[in-house]
Formats: C-alpha cells, sequence, structure tokens
C-alpha cells in the first residue's frame, strides 16, 4: 500500500533538528482495519520514534483516545475502518475533541476527491492518498503537530497578563467555574479576596507610567508567592488583584490577607535609587453564594468599604 521507496533525495526536505520529529513524546494513533497497513505505519512512526497507539475498530480507537487523551497528539484514520469508516469516526472523534488539541489525517487508497473533501468537512486537518512516500506522510505529521503546537502557545498567551505575568480575567472565566462547582460539590469554602492598591493613580502621576508598572509586577510577585499553587491569582484589572483560595480557613482569612497587606507595605519597592511604599486596600468574602460572580460582587463591596474606611485594610 504505502510505497517507502528510496528517499534518500527527500532527506533534506526534513529538519531533523525539529522537535516534533524523533519524539517519544508524541502520541499518535492508527487506525486501519488491515493489519497490514497498521503494520507498514507503524514501521514508518517508529522510524521517528513516535509512540504508536493502534486500533482495528473505530470503537477500540474511542476508548484509546478516552484512556490516553494527554499522551495523544494525532489520529491517523484510514477510510476502512471495521465498525464504523474513517469518516464517521472522525466525525465522532473531532464532536469530542477540538481541532486545537487533537490533529486527525485521514488516509484512503480510493483517489477520488468526494472522500477527501469529506474528511475535511467531518473534522480531518489533512488527507494523504495511498500510495504515498513515506516523506510525505512525514511532512504532513509535523505540519499538523506545529499547527496544535502554535495553537497551545496562543491559547496560553490569551490567558496571561503580559505585564504581570499573573492570569487574566479569561483565565478566570474558565478555571474560576471548575474552583467553584468543585467547591460547592465537595461542600468546601472559598475565600475570595479583591486586592486594589491605594493610590496608585498618586503613583502613576509622582513617577511616571514606567514606575506604575514596576509597582504592579512587584505586588504581583508578593500575591503569588503567598498563596498556594492551587489558589488563583488574577490580575482582574489595572490595578486590581483577584485571590480565589481553596485551601483558605475562613476563620482564618482576615489574619491570612492583613499578612499579606503588611508584606506588601514592607516589600522594598525601588523606583531607581528611590524606596517607595505601596499599600493596598482587601475586600474579602468567605461565603458560598449562588455563583463565583456573586462571590466576586460581594468581595469587591467590601473592598469598597476597605477604601471608604480609610484605606490600607482587609474587610470581611
Ligand atoms: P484608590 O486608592 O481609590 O484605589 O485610587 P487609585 O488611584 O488607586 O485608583 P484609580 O482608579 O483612580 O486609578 C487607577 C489607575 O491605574 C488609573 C490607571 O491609569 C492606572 N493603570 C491601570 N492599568 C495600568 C497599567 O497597566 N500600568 C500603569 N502604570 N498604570 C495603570
Ligand atoms: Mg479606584
Ligand atoms: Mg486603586
Ligand atoms: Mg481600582
Amino acid at each position: 500500500y504505502i510505497l517507502t521507496g528510496n528517499n534518500n533525495s527527500l532527506d533534506s526536505i526534513v529538519d531533523v533538528t525539529n522537535r516534533f520529529f524523533n519524539n517519544p513524546n508524541i502520541g499518535i494513533l492508527a487506525v486501519d482495519n488491515s493489519k497490514e497497513s497498521r503494520r507498514h505505519l507503524k514501521k514508518l512512526l517508529k522510524l521517528h520514534r513516535y509512540t504508536i497507539y493502534e486500533a482495528s475498530t473505530g470503537g477500540e480507537a474511542l476508548e484509546i483516545l478516552n484512556d490516553n487523551f494527554d499522551k495523544i497528539q494525532m489520529v491517523i484514520t484510514d477510510y476502512m475502518v471495521d465498525d464504523i469508516d474513517g469518516l464517521q469516526l472522525t466525525e465522532i472523534i473531532r464532536e469530542r475533541y477540538p481541532m486545537d488539541r487533537l490533529a486527525i489525517i485521514g488516509i484512503s487508497d480510493r483517489g477520488n476527491h468526494t472522500l477527501k473533501i469529506q474528511f475535511i468537512k467531518n473534522g480531518a486537518n489533512d488527507f494523504l492518498s495511498k500510495p504515498f512516500i513515506s516523506e510525505l506522510l512525514y511532512c504532513r505529521i509535523t505540519q499538523n503537530l506545529k499547527v496544535i503546537e502554535y495553537f497551545k502557545q496562543i491559547k496560553e498567551l490569551a490567558v496571561i497578563d503580559q505585564l504581570t505575568k499573573l492570569n487574566n480575567r479569561h483565565f478566570l472565566k474558565e478555571t474560576g467555574s471548575y474552583l467553584f462547582e468543585n467547591a460547592r460539590r465537595h461542600d468546601l469554602s472559598l475565600v475570595t479576596a479583591m486586592i486594589d492598591i491605594d493610590d496608585f493613580k498618586y503613583i502613576n502621576d509622582t513617577y511616571g507610567h514606567d514606575a506604575g508598572d514596576i509597582v504592579l509586577k512587584e505586588v504581583s510577585l508578593e500575591l503569588k508567592s503567598s498563596v498556594r499553587k492551587s489558589d488563583l491569582v488574577i490580575r482582574f484589572g489595572g490595578e486590581e488583584f483577584l485571590i480565589i483560595g481553596n485551601n483558605l480557613d475562613p476563620n482564618r482569612a482576615k489574619e491570612f490577607f492583613e499578612h499579606i497587606l503588611k508584606k506588601i507595605s514592607e516589600r522594598k519597592i525601588y523606583i531607581g535609587k528611590q524606596r517607595i511604599t505601596v499599600t493596598v486596600s482587601i475586600g474579602v468574602c468567605t461565603k458560598m453564594k449562588d455563583s463565583l460572580e456573586e462571590i466576586i460582587v460581594s468581595a469587591d463591596k467590601k473592598l469598597y468599604i476597605a477604601k471608604s474606611k480609610g484605606k490600607e485594610r482587609v474587610c470581611l
């Protein structure tokens, strides 16, 4: 089926330093009803040290994906699969796994265009007609793995605030609801704090915008180092931060945030040679509500009270 031929003349096409080659961390699921075809594909994939999973039926393929999704980046499926055909399988996989996390390459020896089009329409990223030379297979594989990697990088960039490197509100949308549902299901309490830098406009106006940026970074570092890994620290707005703690004892929340407040005011923040003192006000909500939004609104109200009482304090 697949022509490997003598590809020596094509070797130069492949960039062997490319990390999408010779990488056992990349898992590829090969689906084909023919044992012979699978064996051949496996042989080619093994040459590049990919970790290979194989299935002869759609059911098997879905089960393997389900159990190993974190390890599989790509499915290469023939049109000929035992229970359902490759097109149906592609459609089902695509319903479950998005294109930015799993690539699908369809293969068939029926050279008609309708099949190629249908594979792509059903969610495949790419298509190969048999027979193909191994070099083309490798190029298609690395190309599609690269696209997934770019997707991943873009997604990561989109949820990180580039100034402070803290997660931003987009991240909160996804992770926040998970934290909230988890807390509700297990009857846990979330401790949520809204933190706002005091008189930040004054810092900007007096020392300049770059100095303001330094302060934002310093406060972010202090906040991040004050909580556990499983707690969320979000840059919520310009000089506002949100902490959602799922490991904090509500009875000790005041003490905990007063400690953070003290550490920020004691932090040695320098603008050039001049040390400046930065203070924050913190509003805390320790009660569960019907939604995370309501919890945040409540913390924000407490923050407002902390500000109106003279700033640099924690209000619950
Ligand atoms: P309060 O004590 O009541 O919180 O007063 P404040 O001055 O801290 O608050 P205000 O809302 O009046 O001003 C916040 C300022 O933060 C205004 C805005 O220009 C500035 N800011 C927002 N984002 C950034 C940023 O990324 N960098 C810098 N340097 N400044 C920012
Ligand atoms: Mg303000
Ligand atoms: Mg402020
Ligand atoms: Mg503010």
